[in-house]
Parts: structure tokens; sequence; C-alpha cells
């Protein structure tokens, strides 16, 4: 080229960087190597926010919780074939539960795994990520770049939320393109995630079901908190008057001491209600499918707002389904509900009745002062510190501890309760917890059984590197569901149960956070009084009765039964 006329370049890198940015992706949670390190470098030093973590899978659930907490797709950026493995597992979570997130994988030639050839960490990503997500995209040009990200956003967020991979092979960050073509090549997502406005039809056979209702209830998913859409749905709560029960993580959409809530009344509502109203909620196993001895013998009618149509009829017979996106919708229904109904008193008080009654039989469990603690007494002294702090995220798992906080924690905000989610699934916990962290500012409390704990634990080398303000409580009852077992056997440990007395506080101190070993609630409160106040890394170790729990917590009923040897 003559002296003069060199071009501008750019290069996959920088336009990778460039698109992220262009559309307001400001955070990567990611583990670095090869093919990728230069490019978290890189990103890094563009002014994105790198986070890498000690495994992929929890770089994964941070990136999926950040989707749910902020409605953008949260990005997780991993290595080749096991680094994508890895963060496979959060990406088919975050589908399963609606969270928008990015799975970008960096990936080997594409001409020596199509051929087989074994190249390093040689694997057909793509395919396998394919029946796992909402959509998988690859790039293979650097020109590409710009709608490869977009198609992946834009499939993140709109309609149902989930989880969407991108396949980025090693070559296609050296290619160089003009960097004004480049720039071009860039697309800014516009309206990634419309508006879905019901059909009036929809909402008017909705909200005249509701109102032929003597026993109405309405069931708050995390759908429903996903949706950002508070302010409109409390007032349809409110002006309805209809008892709302929340799903775990829509606890706190409206406050746990609200007066309709009917949280402390669950078997009752469901047994007992004649129309249901699910909002941002899959009649699932976590509702028994909408159906069977825990709905009761009395007919019942559905309405159901989703923004899924095919969500409809999934389980049983909706009468009115109502298919949109909820701020819509509900915003619909309380211009259309007018001012003359509400749910009937005596419905109403049937309900807070039970509630007061289940709340006080519940009460002086949660004086319980034993040591080593059991479950009930040790929660209730962190059930006041969230009343203390409501701003502060509780990050849930485990099976009693998941379960019985679940109970005893009241929420008072939404988008506060971060749990394991409908899979149920262990190892959330510290990627979550991060996320919640850097996301929102906020302090976060992780409530961990000692086994969930152990599912992602390493990351507290991580939260200690960011200097996070996360107290982590580990309920420490020496092993899954209880400490108690035994092998009749041989010399080996029971199946169920860890080192006995383990002191996971001394694992913060390895990497200078904060450790506490608490026998007592009186030493737990002052604990996590203390880490909320710091607002330094804490690990807590809390020493729960080895005999507490129960199999399974209170999803014991889902283990199947040998017919020729009962436990
Ligand atoms: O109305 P009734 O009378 O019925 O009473 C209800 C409420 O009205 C009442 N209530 C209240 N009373 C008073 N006051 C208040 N405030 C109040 N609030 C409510 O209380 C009862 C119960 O209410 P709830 O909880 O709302 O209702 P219920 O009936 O429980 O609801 C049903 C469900 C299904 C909706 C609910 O139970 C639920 O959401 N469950 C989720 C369960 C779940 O997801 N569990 C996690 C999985 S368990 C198992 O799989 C585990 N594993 C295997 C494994 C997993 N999961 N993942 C991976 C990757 N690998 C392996 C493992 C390894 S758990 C586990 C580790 C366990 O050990 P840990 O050491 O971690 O934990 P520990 O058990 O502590 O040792
Ligand atoms: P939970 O576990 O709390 O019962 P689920 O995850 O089962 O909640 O259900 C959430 C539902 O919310 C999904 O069916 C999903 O399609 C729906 N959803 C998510 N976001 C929106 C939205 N903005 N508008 C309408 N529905 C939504
Ligand atoms: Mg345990």
């Amino acid at each position: 080229e003559a002296p003069g006329t060199e071009q501008e370049l750019t290069d996959g890198f920088h336009l990778v960087i460039d698109a992220l940015k262009l559309n307001g992706i400001n955070t990567i949670y990611n583990v670095p190597g090869i093919p990728i390190t230069d490019l978290g470098r890189m990103a890094q030093a563009a002014g994105i926010r790198v986070i890498s973590f000690r495994h992929e899978q929890n770089a994964g659930y941070a990136a999926g919780i950040a989707g749910y907490l902020t409605k953008k797709p949260g990005v997780c950026l991993t290595v080749s074939a096991p680094g994508f493995l890895n963060g496979l597992t959060a990406l088919a979570h975050a589908t399963t539960n609606c969270y928008p997130m990015i799975l970008v994988s960096g990936s080997s030639e594409r001409e020596i795994v199509d051929l087989q050839q074994g190249d390093y960490e040689e694997m057909d990503q793509l395919a396998i990520a394919k029946p796992l997500c909402k959509a998988a995209y690859r790039v293979l040009h650097a020109q590409d770049i710009g709608i490869g990200f977009a198609r992946a956003i834009r499939a993140a967020v709109s309609g149902r939320p989930g989880g969407v991979y991108l396949d980025l092979p090693a070559k296609l960050f050296g290619q160089v393109m003009n960097a004004e073509a480049g720039q071009k090549s860039l697309v800014k997502v516009i309206d990634a995630a419309p508006a879905q406005i019901p059909s009036p039809a929809s909402v008017k056979r909705a909200l005249d079901v509701l109102k032929s209702a003597k026993r109405p209830l309405i069931i708050l998913g995390k759908g429903a908190a996903y949706a950002q859409a508070d302010e409109e749905i409390k007032s349809f709560v409110e002006k309805s008057g209809v008892p709302f029960l929340p799903m775990s993580m829509a606890k706190g959409l409206l406050p746990d001491t609200h007066p309709q809530c009917a949280g402390a009344a669950r078997s009752t509502v469901l047994k007992d209600s004649d129309v249901v109203m699910l909002i941002g909620a899959r009649l699932n196993w976590l509702l028994s499918h909408g159906k069977g001895k825990s709905w009761g013998d009395q007919p019942k009618k559905f309405i159901q707002v989703d923004i899924e149509p095919k969500e409809m009829d999934s389980n049983v017979e909706i009468v009115a389904p109502v298919v949109g996106d909820i701020g819509s919708v509900v915003s619909a229904f309380n211009q259309a509900i007018g001012a003359g109904w509400t749910a009937p008193a005596e419905w109403t008080k049937a309900v807070s009745a039970k509630r007061e009654e289940n709340v006080a039989k519940m009460a002086p469990k949660l004086m319980n002062n034993k040591s080593p603690m059991d479950y009930h007494g040790a929660l209730g002294v962190l059930k006041n510190v969230i009343k203390d702090h409501p701003e502060a995220i509780l990050v849930n798992e485990g099976a009693n501890t998941l379960d019985l906080a679940r109970g005893v924690i009241d929420m008072y905000r939404p988008r506060k309760r971060l749990d394991v989610g409908t899979w149920g699934v262990m190892g959330i916990g510290m990627g979550q917890a991060i996320a919640a962290a850097l996301e929102t500012g906020h302090p976060v409390l992780a409530v961990e059984g000692d086994s969930a704990f152990g599912f992602s634990g390493m990351e507290v080398e991580t939260i200690c590197r960011y200097n996070l303000p996360i107290c982590v409580v580990i309920f420490n009852n020496d092993g899954i569901y209880r400490g108690t077992d035994v092998n009749g056997a041989n010399s080996d440990p029971a199946t169920t149960v860890f080192v006995k007395g383990a002191r996971y506080d001394k694992m913060m101190e390895a990497f200078g956070g904060v450790g506490v070993n608490a026998t007592s609630p009186d030493e737990l409160k002052r604990a996590v009084n203390e880490a909320m106040a710091s607002r330094k890394p804490t690990v807590i170790n809390a020493v729960i009765d080895p005999a507490a729990g129960s199999e399974s917590g209170r999803i014991g009923n889902l283990n199947p039964q040998s017919v020729l040897q009962k436990k």
C-alpha cells in the first residue's frame, strides 16, 4: 500500500467488545483460557467489568441471575469443550427458569472439529448446546459479529426469556477488517423485549371468571417478579382484595407481612380456593401440576397470565388464558376491574385466620436457644436480620436449609430472594450471591446447607478477591439432610454424611475474609450483624444439630421407595 492510504483496522476481539458495549452489556462473568484470555483482558481494558470465577458453572449461574435481576442478558464467557460444558449446566438452568442469559464460548478449528481430527478441545459445541437453550448461533466472520450478538440478545430477552448459546471459533478473534465497516456492521438492538399487549377479550374473560369466584386466589411466580411491574401488581392485588400466594422467588413482590399474603396458609388456599389466577407461575411440580390431593376435591377454575402461549393447558385446562407481558396485562386488569368488586370477606377472613394460626404456631420455635442450634433457632435470628435489612438480597439453597428458610424468613421487597429455582439445583449459591452483590450494590446474605455450599464453595476466593459484601451462613449439620446416617456394611462413611465438626469458616480466613464459628443463636446473631455492618466478605459456620433435618426437607415424598427394603 502507498503511504497515507493505510486503513484503520479492527478485529474480532474488538468487534465483540464493541457489540457488547453498544448494547449496554457492561459485565462479563468468565473463566479465562485459550482462546478467550485476551478477549477478557481487552474487555477489561475497554471498561467492561470482567469477573473471573474459579469454575464456569458458577460464572454461568451468576450470569443467569444477573439476567433475572436486570432484564438484560447476563453474559458468561468460557473456553472450548470442558469450559463450555461446565457453563452449559447454567445455560440449561437459565432456560428452564426463564432467565435471559448468553453463554459465549470460544471453540476450536471448524475444519478439524468437523472432520473429527482431534483438535485441541475438540467438540461440536453448537450441536450440543442447541437442545438446552432457546437459540444457538455461530459466528464465522468478523463482519457478522454485530448481527450475531443482536440475534443472541433478542432471543434471550424477547417473549419467554431464556438461555442463548453463541459459538465463537478461535480464528474469529484475530480476523481483521476495515474499522469503519466494522463499526457499521454492529447492531444496537432496538426494543429487545417488545410489550406484548393482551387481547381485550382475554382480559374481560379473565376478570369475569375472577369476579365469579367465592374463594379466589392469586398465585405470583418469579415471572411476575422478573417483569418489574411491581406497582401495577400491588395495585391489582390490593384493588381486588384477593389473597395472594407467592412462589418462592416471588416472595417480597408484595411483603410477606401484607394482610392479603397467604404464604403461611398455603395448603388451605390451594385446597379451598375455587378460582386461581396464576401470574408468571407455571403449574409444574412445585404446584403439584394443578391437580391431586393438594388441590382438594372442589371444582377449580384457572386463569393464567403468561407471555408464552404454549404454557396454557400444559397440565390442566385454563378457562381464561391471558397471553401477554405481565406489565401490560396487569395494567389492563387495573383499568378494567372497576371499583365495585372485591374478594368475598368470608373467604379473606378465613384465610387470615389460618395464616395467623400458622404464624403463631411457628413463633415459639424461632426463639429456640439450643446449642447446637436447630433450624428454627438459627433461622429466627436470620429472619430478624432481613427484617432490619430489607434491601439485602437473600440467596438460599439446601434441602432443610432451603425449605425452612423459605417459610421462616419474610421478604419485604421484590427480587430479593434468589434460590434454587425450577430444578431445585444445588450449586447456585456463590455464583448468584456474587452477581447479586455486583449488579445491585446491596449486601447479600447467603443461607446455605453444608452440602449445597460445597458445590460452589471455592468461589469464596472470588468473593474475597472482589471484596464483595456477602455474608455466607453455612448450616452445618454434618451432611445431606442429616449428619446421623451410619453405614452398616463397612467402614466407609454413610453416603449422606460429611466430615463431622468441619469448620467452613476457616476456608474464608485462607483468603483474608472473616470466618466465624457460631454455636448458638446469640453467636450467630452477633456475627451476621457484624458482617452486615462491615460489608466484609464473611463465612459463618453455623453448627446445627446433625439430627435436626428430615430426608429431602419438604419434598421427601418425591423419593422412590424400594418395596424390598423399607428405610
Ligand atoms: O399450609 P401448610 O400447613 O401446608 O404449611 C405450609 C405453609 O403454610 C407454612 N408457612 C408458614 N407458617 C408459619 N409462618 C410462616 N411465615 C409460613 N410460611 C409458610 O409452612 C408450610 C410449608 O410452606 P411452603 O414451604 O410454602 O410449602 P411446601 O408445602 O413446602 O411447598 C411445596 C413446594 C414444593 C412448593 C416447596 O416445598 C418448594 O418450593 N420446594 C423446593 C424444594 C427444592 O427445590 N429442594 C431442593 C432439592 S432437594 C434434593 O434434590 C437435594 N440434593 C440433590 C441434588 C440437587 N438438588 N442438585 C444437584 C446439582 N445435585 C444433587 C442435594 C445434594 S438437596 C441436597 C443437599 C441437601 O443438604 P444440605 O446440607 O445442603 O441441606 P440440609 O438439608 O439442611 O442438610
Ligand atoms: P415459579 O417457579 O415462581 O412458579 P415459573 O418459573 O414456573 O415461576 O414461571 C414463570 C413464568 O413466567 C414462565 O411461564 C414465563 O413464561 C413467565 N414470564 C416470564 N416473564 C414474563 C413476562 N414479562 N410476562 C409474562 N410472563 C412472563
Ligand atoms: Mg446439611
